[in-house]
């Protein structure tokens, strides 16, 4: 059984958004196309408090894209975003849900940031995303959503990691740093990941 997973389509992460990625939105129209081939198909929501230390407004003297040492971990500092309940964090309105049966919010402690739809990055903390896949069964798992080089990477990674056979659709993403992302799909591959166009599940 196959798993559609769309990761943070997110207001604040597409054009006009407080993190945006370019061009963010033209995967909008491809990831609607794709999700009637998937048995299941879930998302998951960057859903941070306004303390969150990812934000370097609360790091006083820091700016956004500096990278600090947060508990332990190097921490990228980001603009504010995905403010739990703000409008930023809402799914794109372009975005069709109704056949999302599941929504896993990750970034919830102010502590530690969460890339990956399955774990914080310090592997403090499960969302469970894993159980539920497995729970229905799911083998393969195909990911899709923003961005290809941070939240993309990190749950394709956790997904291979994890024991499901791991596919990442290039077009159905779009990342925050092309070069990061040149070298996330080759740590993929290396990993035993694939990477597909849409195409080649829609023709
Ligand atoms: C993301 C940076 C910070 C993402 C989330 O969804 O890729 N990137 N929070
Ligand atoms: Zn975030």
């Amino acid at each position: 059984m196959r798993a559609l997973l769309l990761i943070d389509i997110q207001n604040d992460f597409l054009p006009g958004g407080r993190l945006a990625v370019e061009k963010g939105d033209e995967i909008i129209p491809i990831v609607n196309d794709l999700q009637q081939h998937f048995n299941l198909v879930v998302a998951t929501q960057d859903w941070h408090p306004a303390n969150h230390k990812s934000f370097a407004s609360n790091h006083p003297g820091k700016n956004p894209f500096e990278i600090i040492d947060l508990n332990g971990l190097e921490q990228v500092l980001w603009p504010d975003h995905c403010i739990q309940s703000s409008e930023g964090a809402l799914f794109s309105n372009q975005l069709n849900m109704d056949k999302v049966e599941a929504i896993f919010r990750k970034g919830t402690n102010s502590e530690i940031d969460s890339y990956s739809g399955f774990y914080d990055n310090g592997y403090l903390k499960s969302t469970g995303l894993a159980d539920y896949l497995r729970g229905k069964q799911i083998t393969e798992v195909y990911v899709v959503g923003l961005a290809g080089d941070y939240c993309v990477y990190y749950t394709a990674k956790d997904a291979i990691k994890e024991g499901f056979q791991t596919f990442l659709i290039e077009d159905a993403t779009r990342s925050i740093d092309n070069q990061g992302f040149e070298k996330a799909k080759l740590d993929i591959v290396s990993k035993g990941g694939k990477i597909l166009q849409s195409t080649d599940l829609i023709g």
